[in-house]
């Protein structure tokens, strides 16, 4: 466990069944992870699949402050995604709940389960978007602040669909 509690994002996201329903249910499991506080949720927005196929996928982003170390929070949010009747097929599938680690401090990791920060998070306005809500300041490690990638990730068409 490390000393102190860290500052962690989670990314949401479901794009088959009742979308909204699974996302705001996905926010309520992650108030109750062990060790870890909750700190703040962003909106639901709603967007067309990036780099996939399918529905119109719903995302959110929750700010966390976790005394998890990166594994075993990815761990639990694996545990959630079951939960929820995730089926893990072909990369991209569409999927009934997709919980991503964005974000663990400033922590700079790459594995065979794990890389921090998560490797498209800069080019994905579903992602930007909700994380520049909960915190306009948010420097990315290796990426630096949000503004310039929100302008260049600008075309991808993410509307907000109200408070979560
Ligand atoms: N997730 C993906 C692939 N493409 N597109 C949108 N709009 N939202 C997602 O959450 C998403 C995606 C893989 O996890
Ligand atoms: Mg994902
Ligand atoms: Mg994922």
């Amino acid at each position: 466990m490390p000393a102190r509690p860290e500052r962690a994002f989670v990314g949401v996201g479901a794009n088959l069944g009742d979308a909204q329903a699974t996302v705001r249910a996905a926010l309520q499991a992650l108030r109750g992870l062990p060790q870890t506080q909750w700190v703040a949720g962003s909106s639901l927005y709603r967007s067309r699949p990036v780099d996939a196929v399918g529905p119109d996928y719903i995302n959110a982003v929750a700010e966390l402050r976790t005394a998890l170390a990166p594994h075993p929070l990815l761990q639990r949010l694996q545990d959630i995604e079951q939960a929820f009747g995730r089926v893990r097929s072909v990369r991209n599938a569409p999927r009934t709940l997709d919980l991503d680690l964005l974000l663990y401090g400033d922590r700079v990791l790459h594995d065979d389960t794990l890389t921090l920060p998560h490797p498209r998070l800069h080019l994905r306005a579903f992602v930007l978007q909700p994380l520049a809500e909960i915190d306009p300041r948010l420097v990315l490690p290796g990426h630096g602040g949000l503004a310039p990638w929100l302008a260049r990730a600008a075309d991808q068409g993410i509307e907000r669909i109200g408070a979560a």
